[in-house]
């Protein structure tokens, strides 16, 4: 029996019996399998847990999930059922292994600055796949930097950062990145107000110099960049927008949008006033914001907009009169808004209450036509009369916070209070398991501890795969070998494939490297990752050969007038060329490298002491790195990546000749 053919088999008992006789050394018997099992003292629906996440060598994920990473300011890639980390996408933060930042990524990472500071770090929380028609097409990712209100945009080609765009207006996000069915937008949303381009004002003004906004980042699919010129934002009162999503299907055109604080609290626990967590949720309900962006599209079009800096802004009153910008009340505290496959329901958790609750889109629209509005905000807003938009709740249990779906009538909540996921049906018209409208609770499986977002596979699109959900939690306590004070998260895989009631909890992945929040799961066969560069040469930055790449028998170090070096190199396995650099002490030098290996993974790192430099070249890859040569010395560079036999040997010298 070989491997693969093991591999291709139903991995149940039988199977294995069938197998005791064959001559593989590693097959042995259902005996050792249940000695080993008593051993580690492994339940039975422990070894089927096993069976259903082992990946055996060779064997591939089936599902990949990006996921954010916190305040580490990177993308995890992760695979699923394995639930193994497949590697980081560096995003705001440098990363010495893909050389991100320290010699190339430096002009991405300056785009994030801010205020004229260097920026080298980020909050990521909320990834979103590019969609064509609503479903993932695997080809760009987006992400939003709470921190400082930046989004980047990541090619999957190379899984790459490509660009990195600062919000103008406000000073951090959270609803964002969102993208609506075709990726013409990218929609980002203030949080903690601030005037506008975070300038000063005292807290007294809150009102009246605090604002909230949307911004609408145009993407250019072709240039794979944000085209800040044909980009808008639209104010919003100065509530904390929160989590948003964007309508699909039947609401396809429009933009839903949580928030807190519509108390507008300012906090100062030391002056005796309310602290911002009591003040904050006072009020009984809070607001969602129901944006029609295709109307706000054309209204910018027509030039309806204000220039705040530097960037076209449709003032309040002027989304209020076109009617584009409308209100509803939800339950207190609402964290998550989540758009059901169809686009037919939205579904708000508020943290502070244990429903769900589920507003029909097609109510939405007809209390819009009839205007039929309980009042307006403080700021003028047409609030919709809540009872004529909401289709139902459902209890959950304590603390909901985020929604996802099924392709068979199931949406699946996280409890953060509760450290639980509960599965409830989505009312009617979802498949023949749910003919009448019903909206019940049937199931709660406990993860550990503390969920914040969770991931169903495909679970955000308008064909969700079902299969597996991911618990991504906060708290890891005591499930794994103690790090000292500072735990990993815990990625929890649940199986939920069965519809009857079960989904149990099939494997522990620690998270080491950050704290995630939410997360999305995509088919892996929708990636069309590059094995290696398309041809010798290639910048990852403009996606084209650069017709400067240095290439065989060309390479040279070349003087350019008196203080002016280049150098012209190449790497391959195991050299580059040339192996000696010989530059003067104050030189500006311009230092371009191809590694030109055709073979998959021949990666060669490249390092430089003392500057500051390292580089990782995937075959084909040519980089650009410029510095001052400064400091004069003698400095071995050599290849950082064990590439061959004779990895240790890459390696040359630089020579900056000390001015007299
Ligand atoms: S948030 Cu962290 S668990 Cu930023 Cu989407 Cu809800
Ligand atoms: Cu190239 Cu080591």
């Amino acid at each position: 029996m070989t491997r693969k053919t093991l591999r291709n088999r139903t991995l149940c008992a039988a199977s294995l019996m069938a197998l005791v006789s064959g001559s593989t050394a590693w097959a042995q018997s259902m005996t050792d399998v249940q000695s080993v099992a008593k051993e580690r003292g492994l339940s039975t629906a422990e070894l089927l847990a096993a069976a259903k996440t082992f990946t055996p060598t060779g064997m591939k994920d089936e599902y990949v999930i990006f996921s954010s990473g916190g305040h580490s300011g990177q993308v995890f890639v992760i695979g699923v059922p394995s639930m193994r980390l497949l590697r980081t996408i560096a995003v705001f933060t440098p990363e010495s292994w893909q050389g991100w930042g320290f010699g190339v990524g430096n002009e991405i990472l300056d785009e994030g600055n801010v205020s004229g500071k260097e920026n080298r770090w980020g909050d990521t929380h909320h990834p979103a796949l590019s969609e064509t028609n609503g479903d993932y097409d695997g080809e760009w990712l987006f992400i939003n930097d709470k921190s400082n209100a930046r989004i980047a945009v990541i090619d999957l080609r190379d899984f790459e950062t490509k660009q990195i765009v600062k919000n103008p207006l406000f000073i951090n996000d959270h609803g964002g990145a969102f993208v609506p069915p075709n990726t013409e937008y990218i929609f980002q949303t203030a949080q903690y107000n601030v005037p506008w381009g975070a300038d000063y004002a005292p807290m007294s003004e809150y009102k009246d110099n605090f604002r909230g906004a949307v911004t609408m980042w145009k993407f250019d699919r072709k240039k794979g960049r944000i085209d800040k010129e044909k980009s808008f934002a639209i104010e919003l009162p100065p509530y904390w927008q929160d989590i948003a999503d964007c309508g699909k299907l039947v609401s396809d055109g429009y933009f839903f949008l949580n928030s807190i604080n519509t108390e507008l609290a300012t906090g100062g626990i030391e002056q005796k006033k309310p602290p911002f967590e009591a003040g904050v949720s006072m009020n009984a309900t809070d607001y969602l914001h129901i944006i029609d962006w295709k109307k706000a599209e054309k209204v910018y079009q027509a030039g309806r907009t204000t220039e705040i800096k530097g960037f076209p802004v449709i003032p309040l009153d002027v989304a209020i009169e076109e009617g584009l910008l409308h209100l509803t009340p939800e339950p207190r505290s609402p964290h998550g808004v989540d758009v059901a496959p169809k686009g037919d329901f939205i579904v708000v958790s508020g943290k502070l209450d244990p429903h769900t609750t589920i507003y029909s889109f097609d109510k939405i629209n007809k209390a819009i036509a009839s205007k039929n509005f309980s009042g307006e905000d403080e700021f003028g807003v047409p609030v919709l009369d809540f009872d004529s938009v909401v289709e139902a709740q459902v209890e959950v249990g304590l603390g909901p916070l985020h929604t996802q779906f099924g392709p068979d009538g199931y949406a699946y909540t996280s409890l953060f209070l509760d450290s639980a996921v509960a599965r409830w049906t989505l009312g009617g018209q979802y498949g023949s398991m749910n003919p009448e409208p019903d909206w019940t609770l049937v199931q709660k499986t406990p993860v550990h501890y503390n969920i914040g977002h969770l991931g169903a596979a495909e679970g955000d699109t308008v064909s969700p795969d079902g299969k597996y959900l991911v618990a991504y939690n906060k708290w890891s306590v005591d499930r794994f070998v103690s790090t000292g004070p500072l735990l990993p998260q815990n990625f929890q895989l649940l199986d939920i494939s069965q519809q009857g009631t079960e989904m149990p909890v099939i494997y522990d992945m620690p998270m080491g490297i950050g704290e995630p929040h939410y997360a999305q799961i995509i088919k892996a066969d929708k990636l069309k990752p590059w094995a290696v560069y398309p041809e010798i040469g290639w910048d990852p930055m403009t996606q084209s050969v650069d017709p400067y790449a240095p290439r065989p028998k060309m390479e040279r170090v070349e003087r350019k007038g008196e203080h002016e070096v280049e150098v012209y190199m190449t790497s391959v396995r195991s050299h580059f060329t040339p192996e000696h650099v010989t530059v003067k002490q104050g030189d500006k030098v311009t230092w371009r490298i191809t590694n030109t290996e055709r073979a998959i993974d021949a990666t060669h790192g490249f390092s430089i002491p003392v500057y500051n430099i390292t580089l990782s070249l995937e075959a084909g890859e040519t980089a650009k790195i410029e510095f001052i040569a400064d400091t004069a010395g003698t400095f071995p560079f050599y290849c950082t990546e064990f590439c061959s036999a004779l990895h240790l040997e890459m390696m040359g010298y630089l020579m900056v000749e000390p001015n007299e």
